[in-house]
């Protein structure tokens, strides 16, 4: 009998490209996608859906239970440039969720948990290049630190309840399908949007912020793969650093003006400056290559390439 799989947060930018890539291999009656409403079409009429609440520990419990779920992948999250607007809320979102799934696991109704953490972890005083696993860790940002301290709980409950939790550490995310919502790295998915409708963007950061990115393909390659690998290869329980490039706005701006040559971008800083200036530059994740075997794909010009390809299937060919 197959694993049975709940996402909870199907509709996001991450949740929803990966309960497509589950259902291929899996099934699509074995997995099912819930989010607290029914905010992406796509993912409501195309397979199992249910509305669940993250922060309503019954709520879970009752998906849980009726289908009989085996695995949950808590992809529900405030980002962090919308935590810094609601700071309680973003905490309560990030921690509330992370407890029920981890209770879940501790009281033995489910077996598995994947959980996402961030590059977020790190601040400012973090080394800036190739930064290593284990470093200083002093998050500025709300969803900084709830990753960072959700960390510590995945590790604690591994440790003391044998709960088998995997994680790792995404970098910006870049993808076509779903837009992302409220994260400091979405300008490299708008940008995107923007180059292909009207031909220019007006950038949130300044042209030389340089930050870990990856294309969705190999984002959800990483999230598979951990979680298909032998309990006995994943040696760090807290989350993984994991990476795949690093890139600036002017770069981004550059690789999309070999395909759009009179492309324009302008640069106007605002809140999201600052945090950007405290993550990492790039990210060393030799631990998840060796452990789990993790490699990455797309490079920057592989996923302009491929970004504008689509998203001008979508805006101008479906007119
Ligand atoms: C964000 O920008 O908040 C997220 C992240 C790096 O976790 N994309």
């Amino acid at each position: 009998m197959s694993e049975k799989i709940l996402i909870i947060g199907a509709c996001g930018q991450i949740g929803s490209e990966l309960t497509f890539k589950l259902r291929r291999i899996y099934g699509e009656e074995n997995v099912i996608a819930s989010d607290i409403s029914y905010s992406n079409e796509n993912i409501v009429n195309s397979g199992i859906f249910e509305i669940v609440d993250a922060q309503d520990y019954a709520s879970v419990m009752v998906c849980v239970e009726k289908y009989k779920i085996d695995t949950i992948y808590l992809m529900a999250a405030m980002l962090s440039a919308t935590g810094e607007k609601y700071p309680m809320k973003a905490w309560d979102l990030n921690m509330t969720s992370l407890f029920h799934v981890l209770n879940l696991a501790r009281a033995k109704f489910i077996k598995k948990v994947f959980w996402p953490s961030s590059i977020a972890v790190y601040g400012s005083t973090t080394p800036k290049e190739y930064t290593p696993q284990y470093t200083i860790m002093e998050p500025s940002t709300v969803y900084g630190i709830t990753k960072q301290v959700g960390e510590r709980w995945c590790e604690y409950y591994y440790n003391k309840y044998d709960v088998d939790v995997r994680s790792i550490r995404y970098p910006g995310i870049i993808s076509w399908k779903t837009l992302p919502g409220g994260g400091t790295t979405d300008y490299a998915v708008e940008i995107y949007h923007e180059a292909i409708k009207n031909k220019s963007y007006e950038c949130f950061l300044k042209a030389d912020t340089e930050l870990p990115m990856m294309f969705m393909d190999d984002a959800i390659k990483a999230t598979v793969d951990i979680m298909k690998a032998k309990a006995s290869s994943i040696k760090i329980r807290s989350s993984y650093n994991l990476a795949a490039i690093s890139f600036t706005p002017k770069e981004v701006a550059d690789s999309i003006k070999k395909h759009i040559p009179d492309f324009n971008i302008e640069y106007k800083p605002d809140y999201r400056q600052e945090i950007a200036n405290s993550w990492p530059k790039s990210i060393n994740d030799s631990y998840a290559r060796q452990d789990w075997k993790w490699k990455h794909k797309f490079l920057l010009d592989d996923i302009t390439k491929e970004m504008l390809f689509q998203l001008d299937k979508k805006y101008n060919q479906t007119k």
